[in-house]
């Protein structure tokens, strides 16, 4: 797509080479609402909410080979944005500091693929997720088309309206 499209969306899986490094050593992210506020999300605040485990989970990329089977641990985005999102919204941007990122919608969350939640997990394995390995990482456990999802050191989190 040329960079003149208007429909090119960066936060659409596209072909990606994984950047290896942590953006900065910090995990926490920012939560950026509707009406433009934002809050600083730690991993501490994330273990305050219902913590949900997933297994069977693969990091598969075509490129690079497969890992896994993992068991990721964390809390729902779902349960997540119940506790944070008042307003109602349809879309999240979950994006890292490098610039990857992802687009969620509402309707993911309400109704959760049979391979599991979405998660932003701070455990892999029984094990707290290393800065290195992600920490805190969007997990989409149904994503298995180069891990195009499984975004890496969130670092922000934006809620969006339905774009028309
Ligand atoms: N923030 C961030 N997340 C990312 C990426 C990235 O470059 N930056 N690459 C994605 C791709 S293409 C792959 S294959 C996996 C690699 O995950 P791994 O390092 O756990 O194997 O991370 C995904 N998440
Ligand atoms: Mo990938």
């Amino acid at each position: 797509m040329s960079p003149h499209d208007e429909t090119a969306d960066p936060l659409q899986p596209h072909s990606h080479e994984p950047n290896p490094a942590p953006p900065s050593a910090d995990s926490s992210f920012e939560l950026v609402l509707e009406n433009g506020r934002s809050q600083t999300i730690t991993v501490h605040h994330l273990q305050q909410l219902p913590k949900t485990s997933v297994g069977n989970c693969y990091i598969v990329s075509t490129g690079h080979g497969t890992s896994g089977p993992f068991t990721f641990t964390g809390v729902t985005l779902l349960d997540f944005t119940t506790h944070f999102c008042e307003e109602a919204w349809s879309e999240l941007e979950v994006v890292s500091a490098d610039g990857f990122g992802n687009r969620v919608f509402a309707g993911e969350l309400h109704q959760p693929d049979p391979a599991g939640p979405i998660l932003l997990a701070y455990e892999m394995d029984g094990e707290p997720l290393t800065r290195e390995h992600g920490l805190v990482r969007m997990i989409v456990p149904s994503e298995r088309d180069d891990a195009l999802r499984q975004v890496k050191w969130v670092g922000e989190v934006r809620v969006v309206r339905k774009r028309p």
